[in-house]
């Protein structure tokens, strides 16, 4: 059942791109339906959210069902080339699972689009039948990136994958953001970066359910060793906090060396969720976490839109930096103003 705006009815995109077709093509696994579901999702105008929103409202009993995997790393670690030897040693093992990979781009700030849309990558696996491969703009906070992500993710499983592995920037907030919305997260290291723990953000590690050691190959295998020495004495000494101590494993996706195994725990560590009812109590409260910064957003969003009668937005903002108005009565002043509205 439909309980959201019905004017998206009216619009006469919504006649043109058949409602019920896309959604039916999407559940039958059609790529077509999905990309222009996505890309309606992706917009930035109003009438093409409505629908978006719309279609996803409708499809929402077939989603669910898939294994949600965050990948991040600083940028050259090697998130692409892992993803795709990683996906090739999945359907290797389970050739009638279906991947799909969306990865993260830096939006342009001008166009608002992803800077590395037309970059051909994870070319051999995006060319198997059961993979769908989607860059995603990161558009910025103010443009709601991690959301349409988590979104993308639902469309992405009411078409039929099992498998959704979303590549970070890895840098950033948005990486933080991916982490809380995935069922399990992986963090590439290559090793020879420097002093391990001072140059890896803290926080993240308090996320990572795996950690994977990249690029063990050649001169660098030796190091990757000893990195994974370390990292397992990080883990064993923050053990007592969590009930999962992520495995430390060593890797080269340029090999497609110890790849396989990194998907071996992957499994268990999923089982080890199921078992103790974390999974399904994680998925209840990102889901939460989701309305809650939709709330934000659309609110935000509107208010940016109403000119309130007193101040305009743009003024109280000057006003707040000037030190000349206090945030939260100018909270008070605009809430109070929309009310009105
Ligand atoms: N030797 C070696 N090189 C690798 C390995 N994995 C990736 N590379 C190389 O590292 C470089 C960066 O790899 P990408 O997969 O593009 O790295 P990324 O983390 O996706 O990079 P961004 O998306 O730009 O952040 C490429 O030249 C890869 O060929 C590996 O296991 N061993
Ligand atoms: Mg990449």
């Amino acid at each position: 059942m439909c309980f959201t705006n019905f004017r998206c009815f009216k619009s006469k995109k919504l006649k043109l791109m058949n409602y019920n077709e896309t959604i039916e093509g999407i559940l039958k696994g059609s790529r077509k339906h999905l990309a222009k579901a996505i890309s309606l999702l992706e917009s930035y105008r109003e009438d093409d959210l409505l629908i978006a929103q719309n279609l996803l409202d409708e499809l929402m009993p077939s989603t669910g069902k898939s294994y949600r995997i965050g990948i991040t790393g600083i940028p050259g670690v090697g998130k692409s080339t892992f993803i795709e030897a990683f996906g090739e040693e999945i359907l290797k093992f389970e050739p009638k699972k279906k991947i799909a990979v969306i990865t993260i781009d830096p939006s342009s700030p001008k166009r608002g689009g992803s800077i590395l849309g037309d970059k051909v990558r994870m070319n051999s696996l995006s060319r198997h039948e059961n993979v769908f491969v989607r860059p995603s703009p990161s558009k910025g906070e103010q443009g709601g990136g991690a959301l349409k992500t988590y979104e993308t993710c639902l469309l992405m499983e009411a078409a039929g994958y099992d498998i959704i592995i979303i590549e970070t920037l890895g840098v950033g907030q948005s990486e933080y953001k991916v982490g809380q919305m995935v069922d399990a997260f992986l963090l590439l290291h290559m090793p020879a970066t420097g002093d391990e723990l001072q140059g890896m953000k803290r926080g993240i590690l308090e996320l990572v359910d795996l950690l994977i050691i990249n690029k063990c190959d050649g001169k660098l295998e030796h190091e990757g060793k000893l990195n994974k020495k370390i990292f397992e004495q990080v883990f064993h000494l923050s053990a007592t906090k969590k009930k999962w101590s992520p495995p430390v494993l060593l890797a080269s996706s340029k090999e497609k060396e110890g790849v396989g195994v990194v998907w071996q725990e992957l499994k268990k560590f999923l089982l080890h969720q199921k078992k103790t009812r974390d999974f399904q109590k994680k998925r209840e409260n990102q889901a939460l976490e989701c309305f809650n910064q939709q709330l934000i957003f659309k609110l935000n969003k509107k208010i940016r839109e109403k000119e309130t009668k007193l101040l305009s937005y743009e003024a109280i903002q000057e006003k707040i930096k000037n030190g000349l108005l206090c945030p939260s009565k100018a909270a008070q002043i605009v809430l109070e103003n929309l009310m009105k509205a």
